[in-house]
């Protein structure tokens, strides 16, 4: 027998009885009812049709796009372990469900712009690093041109250096880089001086980033002999010892503290999570940030002037259970929220993102 009074039971089968893409928010309510009418494969097919970074649509041609969700399947230059080129296939599949209303602050990219699928960038000649470094250079120095904020999912690390060549196109920005390793190692390794330990040093020589306002947090284990350069030429290096000193509030605020009101771009390298987390990474390192940790400090750069954002070296090969790309897809979702509330403010709103044709 029900424990429910006669009125209670009536007032639960009436709010029941609605639909399934229904909210009491009238601004969710009216962003559910908008995806139904576009057919977005949001719910409906999340087994089945495209795969693509968080049922985005997926668009050929950059004038409709504001908001680039894109795969750099590069591993050319990887010192460890291979299959990083498969990251950004598996972060999609899992992206598929992840959104599409931030669960905090409400968030919905879709209705604050055009944000797409853009694809993979498709390497002419894939194991040569000099070329590769090179498409990605350009690639971004287009999203620049016509005012596209990128979310790119790779791929090796050293794919972020000409990210940010062809994004600051000579004026340098700030850099927010979580990662177990500081990248910043001098001379060449293995051969060549564009490689998976210099990424932040060519970043800085080539003055696509600004030293004074890079803030590197979490390094710890394999690449510890290589911080002085990151300290001499005046960033903000966090170990993970200095971390679990700080706590997550005062990491938060040395972010805002070293980046300041100007733009920069958030690099997130999987190995900054600790590697019981992110067994699927191209070097797992232990005593590393935790999941939660993690989110808390993206939640942290809120209202920052954020104009880029990766995450690298996820690694699906050797985590055949799909946590890494989980978790790499939920982290990636609160990063393309905060993208698309800085690309709002910096340009204003003009469009959303529409599923089938585009309006
Ligand atoms: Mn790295």
């Amino acid at each position: 027998m029900s424990g429910f009074s006669p009125e209670k039971r009536a007032r639960l089968e009436a709010l029941a009885k609605g639909e399934f893409l229904q909210s009491s928010d009238p601004r969710i309510d009216a962003f559910l009812k908008r995806m139904e009418a576009e057919k977005a494969p949001v719910f409906a097919d999340v087994y089945a049709g495209e795969m693509n970074f968080f049922n985005a649509p997926r668009r050929a041609n950059l004038d409709d796009v504001d908001l680039a969700c894109i795969g750099i399947p590069f591993e050319a230059s990887a010192p460890v372990r291979g299959g990083t080129r498969l990251g950004p296939r598996s972060f999609r599949e899992w992206s598929k469900v992840r959104g599409p209303v931030h669960d905090v602050w409400r968030t919905i990219p879709f209705e604050l712009l055009s944000m797409a699928d853009v694809g993979d960038i498709s390497f002419e000649s894939p194991h040569d690093v000099n070329s590769c470094v090179e498409t990605i250079r350009a690639t971004f120095a287009e999203f620049r041109r016509r005012g596209i904020t990128p979310y790119s999912v790779g791929g090796v690390h050293t794919m972020t250096h000409p990210i940010l060549s062809g994004l600051a196109a000579g004026e340098p920005i700030g850099l927010v880089q979580i990662d177990a390793h500081a990248d910043t190692a001098r001379g060449t390794f293995q051969g060549n001086r564009f490689n998976d330990c210099s990424v932040f040093l060519n970043a800085v020589l080539d003055e696509a980033i600004d030293p004074e306002r890079t803030i590197q947090i979490g390094m710890r284990g394999s690449l510890s002999p290589y911080w002085d350069f990151s300290r001499e030429a005046g960033m903000r290096l966090i170990p993970m010892h200095e971390v679990y000193e700080l706590g997550v509030k005062g990491v938060i605020a040395e972010i805002r503290r070293v980046i300041g009101d100007g733009p920069f771009y958030f690099t997130l390298d999987t190995d900054g999570i600790d590697a019981t987390f992110m067994p699927g990474t191209e070097l797992p390192e232990p005593f590393g940030f935790t999941t939660r940790e993690m989110v808390q400090i993206i939640r942290g750069m809120h209202g920052m002037d954020i104009v880029g954002a990766d995450m690298v070296e996820l690694c699906p090969p050797y985590d055949p259970n799909g946590i890494s790309a989980n978790i790499s897809a939920a982290l990636g979702f609160e990063t393309v929220c905060l993208l698309a509330e800085a690309h709002v403010c910096r340009h204003g709103q003009k469009r959303k993102t529409h599923w089938g044709i585009a309006a």
